[in-house]
């Protein structure tokens, strides 16, 4: 692929649910060499270091979980993630999933100011799509998809002005949804593919097809990549595990897609919880699946010169 501009951003936040250790998933992915795999690729990569959230004061009698840290990072994430040049693609090294509030907000306005509609990819065991009053846990970070598509309950998180499309929004690796969520998204036009739909059709072909609509709309690709998108047996650093998920196969198949596309112009790496690791084993997948998105072919490796 041609070389881009690569920034690495590192999100240490941890907010978005009770279980801790996220905060460490950016310094993770910096050993397992996220920097030099790019670079090896012959892309232009800078690490902007770790991003801090604005100032807060915590409330703790509500029923949410650091409700009040969670919406200082959406804030300050979001105009990071909307002051990225277009030029380059941010790479957001969580931190958990609560963070695609800010990310996926900040690049949907980036987006609706260059006049371009944003697509979004979502690779997770869920669907992240509650909203304040309908998660039952009250953890934030199952609430990002429905804060960017304009639920309505998320009060004293910034406006959204410019919510993702339904039709725009593919969901793949589904094996864990909440009644709630499916009664939402089961009348939408989301496309969510479980692991069932995977296990009989592959993952290819739902892919594929999100893909086209894509590049048929001229869109920009925002990717967010859950660890909980893998099976646990290959992934074992995350809080949430649920059995039956993506393959390393299955997985590197979609990063290697979305590299043939050239569509992807932000990714979100989340949930890595480097305390649950196993040496380091699932910080260095992680790595080795962003490596496929932006060009290295894992298991076919002809001699190129980059
Ligand atoms: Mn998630």
């Amino acid at each position: 692929m041609e070389a881009r501009t690569i920034e690495l951003i590192g999100v240490p936040m941890d907010s978005g649910k009770r279980r801790q250790g996220c905060l460490m998933g950016p310094d993770a992915l910096r050993t397992a060499g996220l920097l030099q795999a790019l670079a090896d690729l012959g892309h232009s990569v800078s690490d902007r270091g770790n991003v801090s959230p604005a100032a807060f004061t915590e409330d703790t009698s509500g029923r949410l979980h650091a409700l009040q840290e969670t919406i200082a990072w959406t804030r300050t994430l979001s105009d990071v993630a909307q002051g990225v040049p277009a030029t380059s693609v941010p790479i957001f090294m969580g931190g958990d999933h609560a963070l695609a509030l800010g990310t996926v907000r900040g690049v949907a306005n980036a987006a609706a100011q260059h006049d371009r509609p944003l697509f979004v990819l979502w690779l997770d065991a869920h669907t992240d799509y509650h909203t304040p009053q309908t998660t039952a846990s009250g953890n934030l970070h199952g609430t990002p998809m429905g804060y960017v598509t304009g639920r309505p309950g998320f009060e004293g998180f910034p406006e959204i002005t410019h919510p993702i499309r339904h039709d725009h929004i593919a969901m793949l690796g589904l094996r864990s949804v909440d009644t709630e969520e499916r009664a939402a998204l089961e009348p939408s036009d989301v496309t969510y593919i479980d692991m069932r739909h995977i296990d009989e059709h592959g993952i290819a072909t739902p892919l594929a097809s999100f893909l086209d609509r894509v590049a048929q709309a001229d869109g920009l690709l925002h990717v967010s990549l859950d660890v909980d998108f893998l099976d646990p047996s290959v992934a074992p650093a995350v809080g949430t595990t649920v059995p039956g998920g993506a393959t390393i196969r299955e997985a590197h198949l979609v990063m290697e897609m979305i590299c043939d596309s050239r569509l992807m112009t932000s990714l979100d790496i989340v949930e890595l919880n480097p305390f649950l690791d196993e040496r380091g084993r699932t910080a260095q997948l992680m790595v080795d699946l962003v490596a496929s998105a932006f060009g290295r072919r894992v298991f076919d490796r002809p001699t190129r010169a980059y």
